[in-house]
């Protein structure tokens, strides 16, 4: 069967829990779109997580990659449509504060997304969940996982399709953060099964 590497991130900065690990975990092993969905965990670490994430890849031979991370403070499921060639940001779980650097110095500026995002958007709209493409992943450590996995399959296996999708946050992190526009788990983790529900058609 064809398999769909899925990855979240652990909590990171004000964010205590990261609404991303749990819609892994519980997706980890199911059967979807035709898919086996293989879920991982990321560490939220700017010299860690592209070669942990490469690693799943080539071990588990994937056919699609889908990174999930949390957007505190946005309201929409958000598919990213580009990953660009920077890491500058906040403080990684490491300490580490990149100013300006670039992820892979051979590497392009920037790659778009391989996922069929305006159509997931379509179907997150159609179900009734609010969502849109957008246009900027950051420069944070999701940008880098998306860059990461986008130059992989340009250069290394290019049938393998790769890209991002950011959820807002979940309840349990909107009652702890405090300041946070929210979703419910169950909707969160239903947004990401018809964004995965593309690939059956
Ligand atoms: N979101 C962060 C990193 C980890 C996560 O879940 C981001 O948007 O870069």
């Amino acid at each position: 069967m064809k398999k769909l590497l899925l990855t979240g991130f652990e909590p990171f900065l004000s964010f205590s829990v990261n609404p991303t690990m749990r819609i892994v975990g519980e997706l980890n092993g199911l059967e979807l779109a035709g898919y086996e969905i293989v879920g991982r965990v990321l560490p939220v670490d700017f010299a860690s997580s592209g070669t942990e994430l490469l690693t799943h890849i080539e071990e588990i031979d994937p056919d699609v990659v889908i990174s999930l991370g949390l957007a505190g403070g946005r309201y929409k499921i958000t598919p990213e449509r580009i990953a660009i060639n920077v890491k500058d940001g906040a403080a990684d779980n490491e300490g580490h504060i990149p100013i300006d650097e670039s992820i892979n110095l051979e590497g392009e500026p920037g790659y778009f997304t391989t996922l069929p995002i305006r159509q997931m958007v379509n179907k997150l709209l159609e179900e009734g969940f609010p969502a849109e493409i957008s246009n900027t992943a950051g420069t944070y450590l999701c940008n880098n996982v998306m860059y990461e996995a986008l130059h992989y399959a340009k250069t290394t296996k290019p049938d393998m399709k790769a890209g991002f999708i950011h959820i807002p946050a979940s309840h349990e992190l909107a009652i702890q953060h405090g300041k946070i526009p929210s979703w419910s788990h169950e909707d969160l983790k239903r947004s990401v099964e018809i964004c995965i529900g593309v690939f059956a058609e």
